[in-house]
């Protein structure tokens, strides 16, 4: 089993509230449907839930009653995003099935305890695709909170014992500097988990969960897992998919 992360930046304009990227999802979707192996896929939130999450601090946890409305529809936003990634992956011939983290766990000071995989498990051995996302969850400890999407992939990776991660962003893979501001930021084609303190550029948007070093951190637990960990360009025509059939692909490796 393979778990795909389909970043904010590549399913929606990250500068523009609420507008998916619909010709990269549909792309995407032909690419993922063309492979027909078994797969979990996570999306991020991109302009759907990271400038709700923003706006009513939603990562800090309950501290007013006025951010309740703010952590649903921090919620609503991202069914909306998750309904129209699953509605396309339907027209493509993938059997996808929406799963909401918030409805199957909680996390305790923003990090995820228990998770119940029974029902993604029940999904993989039918020959469903599940499609979750970074949420608005509930919390023991601050009321509720942000999981990302990289949180999740990784907790599902170890617990379901993937075979790889494919982590797909708008950059090539993981930098020495984020090649957005830095000209002279190149491209690590292999991360060992030893030298992760590289310099690694952050995220240019409203991202609330951590940008590209969150997502490096987050990951060093599946690669000791034993878990294949890949970061790559899913705007590039192609990559997701060739990544998906285990071929060789331009991005980063990271390895123990
Ligand atoms: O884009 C964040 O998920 P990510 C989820 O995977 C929300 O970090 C609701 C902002």
């Amino acid at each position: 089993m393979q778990i795909l992360k389909l970043g904010g930046s590549v399913i929606t304009h990250k500068d523009e509230y609420f507008s998916p990227h619909t010709e990269n999802i549909k792309r995407l979707a032909q690419e993922i449907s063309a492979t027909k192996k078994p797969l979990i896929i996570v999306h991020g939130a991109g302009s759907f839930g990271h400038p709700v999450a923003k706006k009513y601090n939603i990562s800090d946890g309950l501290k007013t009653s006025e951010q309740l409305v703010g952590f649903s529809e921090t919620h609503q936003s991202m069914t909306r995003l998750n309904q129209i990634i699953v509605d396309t992956l339907l027209e493509a011939g993938v059997p996808a099935f929406g799963i909401s983290a918030s409805s199957m766990l909680v996390t305790k000071n923003r990090r995820l305890v228990d998770i119940d995989m029974s029902i993604i498990k029940g999904c993989l051995k039918l020959g469903l695709v599940p499609v979750m996302y970074g949420d608005a969850v509930l919390d023991t400890e601050q009321g509720f909170a942000i999981l990302s999407g990289d949180q999740l992939i990784v907790r599902l990776a170890i617990d379901l014992e993937a075979e790889r991660i494919i982590f797909g962003s708008d950059v090539d893979g993981i930098y020495t500097a984020n090649p957005k501001l830095d000209p002279n930021a190149k491209l690590i084609e292999l991360v060992s988990l030893s030298h992760i303190t590289a310099e690694v550029g952050g995220a240019t948007n409203t991202d609330v969960t951590g940008g590209m070093l969150g997502k490096l951190k987050e990951a060093e637990e599946a690669v000791e897992a034993g878990a294949e960990v890949v970061f790559l360009n899913a705007n590039a025509e192609n990559r997701v998919k060739t990544a998906l059939l285990g071929e060789k692909v331009m991005g980063t490796l990271l390895t123990l």
